[in-house]
């Protein structure tokens, strides 16, 4: 297969402009903690928030119907390529990476009908998810005549649709993705989260029995658990996070796009596999810090930013939850900064053996392909950052270059004065850890470093909530 790969290498002039815009705040972020001004928030539409789960229901008598398109697009790396992709689109809609997040509640039947856009036939396959059904029938493995495995799932020809039917029978943080040649329409984008939860605690709906603590002053209708009637599963709802691993060989990317006249399989590919960029929600960092629906980036609408407050038994009990989904060909040794996160469920199951309680506090989240993890997370101030600063030397004004990550001030809840020549920095006195894959390889854009699978968790001051 013969291919160009000077296309899938970004300008020159793209990878120096990206150190221009991260400058001294990446400097700043891999010494630990990295103060940044506030990002032009551009609330979604579904859900009001600038980061966090943007749920897609479409719940009607007791059901849940969804139909996804297979297609292809294009995404944007911060270097200034662009990588040909296939995805799946929410109904007839554009191609988005990941897929839509599809948000059930437990018990229910669900239904999806996959329509295939492209020119390859292509099945959805739910990992975990028990007796699927393909039109009516056992969603089974297809073969050829010589018993050779053609797909997962019964296969969808160009054109073609199947409705995949399922009985949403536990809570927890599932995967679907392709059952169809994976090990490259995966890597091609074919991929996205499918959250079941509890019954007891749907969204929105108040649950007492579910309740942190009522006699706290901080208690909140909205709190639910992520598994049926584990109380060590509750979070708060308003801080739940979605963080979908992910990583592309754009040299494979092209070869799928100039192939024509044939179906391109993985077979197809003899070039040694080489992932150059390493995303999150289908984002590689700055980018994967940008609002929900940034339109900046049309097909990639999920942020990969965490928000909290700091931990406080009265005022803010509850830690926020992050669902963790890999559909890399490798682990990912996920690190947050900061705290550890409490790792409570693997693959839509939690944590227990008998009435032990088997969740941990983790310093890596290491998520297996195609495995998904719930963790949990507070912040405690532990250094106490907002009375001593940030441990970091501030440049002197002469040798500091002030840009779109740097809000002027290293301390938590602390506002002044603005630079000069700034305007609209310091608005919250928030700052950020960062939370990256501990494969440093992983950390980069086509090499760069201060790049890919990397995020921040931002800890908002708790006097503001307006900021929140
Ligand atoms: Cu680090």
């Amino acid at each position: 297969m013969a291919h160009n790969p000077d296309k899938s290498r970004p300008p020159a002039t793209a990878r120096r402009h990206l150190w221009a815009v991260l400058g001294i705040a990446s400097l700043l972020a891999f010494a630990g903690l990295v103060p940044v001004g506030s990002i032009t928030p551009s609330a979604d539409a579904a859900t009001g928030a600038t980061s966090g789960v943007v749920c897609n229901r479409s719940s009607a008598n007791g059901q849940s119907n969804f139909l996804l398109t297979a297609t292809d697009g294009y995404v944007t790396v911060p270097d200034g390529n662009s990588i040909y992709m296939w995805g799946y689109a929410y109904g007839n809609g554009a191609f988005q990476l990941p897929g839509p997040t599809l948000c059930v509640t437990e018990g229910q039947r669900v239904n999806i009908t996959l329509v295939n856009r492209l020119s390859v036939p292509t099945s959805l396959q739910l990992p975990g998810i028990e007796d699927v059904l393909a039109d009516g029938n056992p969603s089974a493995p297809a073969f050829d005549s010589t018993g050779k495995l053609l797909s997962l799932a019964p296969p969808i020809g160009p054109g073609g649709s199947t409705t995949y039917s399922f009985t949403a029978d536990r809570p927890g943080t599932f995967l679907y993705e392709s059952g169809t040649d994976p090990q490259l329409q995966v890597q091609m984008g074919l991929f996205g989260t499918l959250i079941v939860y509890p019954a007891a605690a749907a969204p929105g709906q108040a649950d007492a029995a579910y309740a942190y603590d009522t006699s706290s002053p901080g208690a909140n209708p909205g709190d639910r658990p992520v598994y049926t009637g584990e109380p060590g599963s509750i979070y708060s709802a308003s801080h739940e996070y979605g963080l979908t691993l992910s990583e592309v060989d754009p040299d494979l990317h092209v070869a799928v796009e100039q192939a024509t006249g044939h179906v391109f399989t993985s077979a197809d590919y003899t070039a040694p596999y080489h992932a150059r960029y390493f995303m999150i929600n289908g984002r590689s960092f700055p980018d994967t810090i940008a609002p929900n629906g940034a339109p900046w980036l049309p097909a990639q609408p999920y942020s990969a930013l965490s928000e909290v407050q700091p931990f406080d038994p009265a005022g803010n009990p509850l830690p926020a939850l992050l669902r963790y989904v890999s559909v890399g060909v490798t682990t990912y040794p996920f690190h947050p900064h900061s705290n550890h996160e409490r790792v409570i469920g693997v693959d839509a199951h939690f944590l227990r053996d008998g009435t032990a309680d088997l969740s941990l506090e983790k310093f890596a989240i290491v998520v297996n392909p195609s495995s998904t993890q719930d963790a949990t997370f507070a912040w405690t101030n532990t250094e106490d950052y907002e009375a001593s600063g940030v441990p970091v030397a501030v440049p002197e004004t002469l040798n500091l270059t002030t840009g779109d990550f740097w809000n002027g001030t290293p301390y938590l809840g602390k506002t002044g004065p603005l630079n000069p020549g700034i305007n609209q920095k310091t608005e919250c006195g928030e700052y950020y850890h960062v939370a990256h894959s501990h494969d440093l390889t992983q950390a980069t854009n086509y090499g760069a470093s201060f790049g890919g699978m990397l995020t921040l968790i931002r800890v908002d001051p708790p006097e503001d909530s307006s900021c929140g």
